[in-house]
């Protein structure tokens, strides 16, 4: 067995890549400025009793005015690497359709204040603020939009593709199909398990199609971002509890690996599409666009599921088709958002990637923790976001000397923001945001994370 929370000295790989990442909608606030049209999650936020408090991203961050002393404190970090989202609503106002040149002026302006600082782009297509016209078109249970989001691409790279090195077509399209249209409780806010497949597979086939589009505009690495996590069974011996475990691992895993990087959906996610009437929208030939070569995975792993089965629960909308599956309350400590801390679950997962999908570069493209942090004076003491990061970090370096090809780190999140529907209640941050004053003050955890950097390791 691994060690993975000790304290022995760990030491990354020569050039491994440390950052932070953001999302455009999260962050950016200036909703309605040069032409930016609103996205389903200005729509999500207006619904009375979708979102925490009703608050919307219509400030956020004011990221869109601060970037330059966002910039400036990433560099104080020592960050390598920044991983940010562009607004779809911002490049194309209708959706598809004319390139709104203001919306990527203000990319342009970013990518040139990172560069001059010294620190290397890394840009996600989609994170989750589709344009509202396309939704009132179907959304992602439409064809049509993932022939757009390869629109957004290629105008997106005709821009910044001289300067940006790193390209990620989508993030997490579990959470936009099974969270905005299964259980509903994320932008659009949809409950239909038949919607939540179509919109599996249009997201990946986006991915696929944004790919192509990328590479044909020069991009020099394509990624696609996954929310993944190790899952367990309860009883391990139990085979019940093995097909609860298996069944999960289909429907958070399996179900958007395989297609990426073998090429077909799994025969128990296949089953699923057809159970929901589903399938017809998987057309011959999509396999293949979907299977489009990528240089480099994202892993984003917050926390393991524990499953067993038991007859009569039911794990929810979010996975639809797992009758008789129970998600098991894990007794270990827990973030603000009530999810376990276990960093033993980051080593397994990679160490499984690394087996069941080689020769596939891994980065970390989120990790983190929300707590609720107190601030003491211009000090913030968040002692267990770095015990969080520390853990895992540990156990990423134990996948990377168990022969996991690990590139790099970026911690989530680089501000304090909207986190989705639980507005601005929950901080990822390692640093503070004061929503009144607009203030940033790096956390105790953001200073360690550049001592982290500096060394290329802990102690
Ligand atoms: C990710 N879940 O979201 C996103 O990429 C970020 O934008 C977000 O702020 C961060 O993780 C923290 O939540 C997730 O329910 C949201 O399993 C929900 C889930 C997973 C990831």
């Amino acid at each position: 067995e691994e060690q993975v929370t000790g304290t022995a000295p760990v030491r990354f790989p020569a050039g491994f890549r440390w950052g932070a990442a953001t999302a455009s909608y999260q962050i950016e606030g200036a909703a309605a400025e040069d032409g930016r049209t609103p996205s389903i999650w200005d729509t999500f936020a207006r619904t009375p009793g979708k979102v925490f408090e009703g608050h919307s991203g219509d400030v956020a961050c004011e990221h869109y005015h601060r970037y330059r002393d966002d910039v400036a404190l990433m560099k104080r970090l020592g960050l390598g690497t920044y991983r940010f989202s562009v607004a779809w609503p911002r490049i194309k106002p209708d959706g598809s359709g004319p390139v709104n040149s203001r919306g990527l002026d203000f990319y342009d302006r970013l990518v040139d204040e990172l560069l001059d600082h010294g620190i290397d782009p890394m840009v996600t297509l989609y994170h989750w603020d589709l344009p509202q016209v396309l939704e009132d078109r179907g959304g992602w249970t439409n064809r049509d939009t993932a022939y757009y989001l390869a629109d957004l691409a290629s105008a997106t790279i005709a821009r910044l593709g001289d300067r940006v090195r790193t390209w990620t077509t989508l993030n997490e399209p579990w959470c936009s199909s099974f969270l905005g249209y299964g259980s509903g409780v994320h932008a659009p806010g949809r409950q239909d398990p038949r919607a939540a497949f179509e919109a599996v597979h249009h997201l990946m086939l986006g991915h696929g199609l944004a790919a192509r589009a990328l590479r044909a505009g020069g991009a020099r690495e394509v990624s696609l971002t996954l929310n993944l996590t190790d899952v367990r069974p309860y009883t391990p011996a139990d085979q019940h509890d093995q097909a609860a475990a298996r069944l999960i691992d289909g429907l958070q895993n399996r179900l958007f690996l395989d297609p990426a990087l073998r090429g077909h959906y799994p025969q128990d996610m296949l089953a699923l599409f057809e159970r929901f009437g589903a399938a017809g929208v998987i057309h011959a030939g999509d396999e293949a666009l979907i299977a489009a070569p990528i240089d480099l995975l994202g892993v984003n792993y917050y926390q393991p599921a524990l499953v067993r089965a038991q007859v009569g629960a039911h794990s929810g909308e979010a996975h639809p088709g797992s009758e008789g599956v129970e998600f098991v309350t894990q007794h270990m400590p827990v973030t603000a958002m009530d999810w376990p801390v276990d960093p033993t679950g980051l080593s397994a997962l990679l160490l499984r990637l690394a087996a069941d999908y080689p020769d596939t570069p891994l980065m970390i493209t989120e990790n983190g923790a929300a707590y609720d942090d107190v601030v003491e004076g211009d000090r913030v003491a968040d002692d267990d976001r770095i015990g969080y990061l520390d853990g895992h970090l540990r156990a990423a370096h134990a996948a990377i000397e168990g022969g996991a090809d690990l590139r790099g780190y970026l911690a989530w999140s680089l501000l304090d923001n909207y986190e989705w529907g639980y507005g601005y209640g929950k901080r990822f941050g390692i640093v503070r945001v004061d929503y009144d004053t607009q203030r940033r003050l790096p956390k105790d955890s953001a200073l360690w994370y550049a001592e982290v950097i500096e060394r290329n390791g802990l102690s």
